[in-house]
């Protein structure tokens, strides 16, 4: 059996207030290519399908669309929620769906959900894990002391049976690691401070292949079938440098899976031009790339230019951010790198504090810091 991994579409989303909807619409036509050429059976969607829990009228026609097209070619699609989904409108029609092989899971209840898909090698099953946090698994395990993401994940495997003489897939939406593995993370991701949402690779050693969202990097964790897939868009500049693919996994006997990446090409792509302002607007430079491409320009002139951001558009009108580089710069530059590399360690309250300081030049009293105090409590027990 022949399956895609796919994950983290977030349809719908905006960068710096741009839609992306046509590189998406065009992303998934890529796809589509793939299934038909690679003749894929199955298509699996590992969470955060859409980038909003209320996803604009685009973004749900070009799912819609998407769904419609696997389901015409005859292929069955296999979808979880990712935190960035509504899980309960994720699920809409999800029953009815099934008998035209459209397999969604939004909501976890109670029970780790898996469908039986046949070939001439058996039976391979399918567990559909969407986004949960520990909230959501403690109400079902009320005798289990369940205190963080890895308790909650690990409670619903250990409640589950796998056959381990089957083939055993897993769609998970967690933040999943492995100690001595170093995760690339981008800034489109969200990233909890402190890194309390993580859940050891471990849990999922009883599966064959493990279809991870919610990074953006492609990347295998601690072998070629444990691996996020990665989203197929560049959603941010910190991701200039990532390689887009996507795995199609080939799935003969419980001990013959091979995985091979097709590598994705956007309509635009994204990245990173830096120089003088004259050398970015010469011909002889601009002609090398596509000029539609969302641009982040830096610019190294020592003095300031009129108008840098207008007369880059002229040349590169998908232009995105601008900023300078020059002595200046780089010693104000160095002192917010600074700062940034302790954020990790500091306390919700101390950010607040520095960012109340940031906005409005005064050290936040103790009235408000108390306030401050009680809501971030109030907030980190709804979270965990
Ligand atoms: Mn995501």
């Amino acid at each position: 059996m022949k399956l895609m991994h796919l994950s983290d579409l977030h349809l719908g989303k905006n960068i710096f207030e741009e839609s992306m909807i046509d590189d998406q619409r065009y992303i998934l036509d890529v796809i589509i290519d793939i299934v038909i050429k690679r003749d894929i059976d199955v298509v699996m969607i590992a969470g955060d399908v859409y980038d909003k829990v209320v996803p604009s009228v685009e973004a749900v026609n070009l799912f819609s669309s998407f769904l419609t097209r696997l389901y015409k070619l005859g292929k069955k699609t296999f979808v979880i929620a990712g935190n960035h989904d509504s899980k309960d409108r994720l699920s809409f029609g999800n029953e009815l769906f099934i008998d035209n092989g459209v397999f969604i899971e939004g909501v976890f209840n109670g029970k780790l959900r898996h469908e039986v898909l046949e070939d001439d090698y058996g039976n391979i099953n399918i567990y559909m894990l969407p986004f949960v946090k520990p909230v959501d698994v403690r109400k079902y395990f009320l005798e289990e002391s369940i205190s963080t993401y890895n308790d909650a994940i690990k409670c619903i495997i250990d409640n589950t049976s796998v056959n381990l003489d089957e083939r055993n897939i897993i769609m998970v939406h967690q933040f999943v690691t492995a100690s001595g593995v170093d995760v690339l993370r981008s800034d489109s991701e969200v990233i909890s401070l402190g890194g309390i949402d993580n859940v050891d690779v471990s849990n999922f050693s009883k599966f064959d292949y493990v279809a991870m969202g919610h990074v953006h990097g492609a990347q295998r964790l601690t072998r070629d079938t444990i691996r996020y897939a990665g989203s197929p868009l560049k959603y941010s500049f910190s991701e200039v440098n990532q390689k887009k693919s996507v795995p199609i996994i080939e799935f003969n006997d419980k001990n013959d899976i091979s995985i091979e990446l097709v590598s994705l090409k956007p309509i635009r792509d994204m990245r990173v031009i830096k120089g003088n302002i004259s050398d970015l607007l010469d011909k002889k430079f601009y002609m090398l790339g596509n000029r539609d491409d969302y641009i982040n320009a830096i610019v190294t002139d020592s003095d300031y230019v009129v108008d840098a951001i207008g007369k880059l558009r002229c040349v590169y009108k998908n232009i995105l951010r601008l900023e300078y580089r020059n002595a200046r710069t780089i010693i104000s530059n160095d002192k917010i790198n600074d700062d940034s590399s302790s954020v990790k360690e500091k306390s919700p309250l101390e950010l607040f504090k520095s960012f109340y300081k940031e906005q409005n030049n005064i050290e936040l009293d103790s009235k408000r810091e108390k306030l401050v105090l009680r809501i971030i409590k109030e907030v980190s027990d709804e979270t965990n």
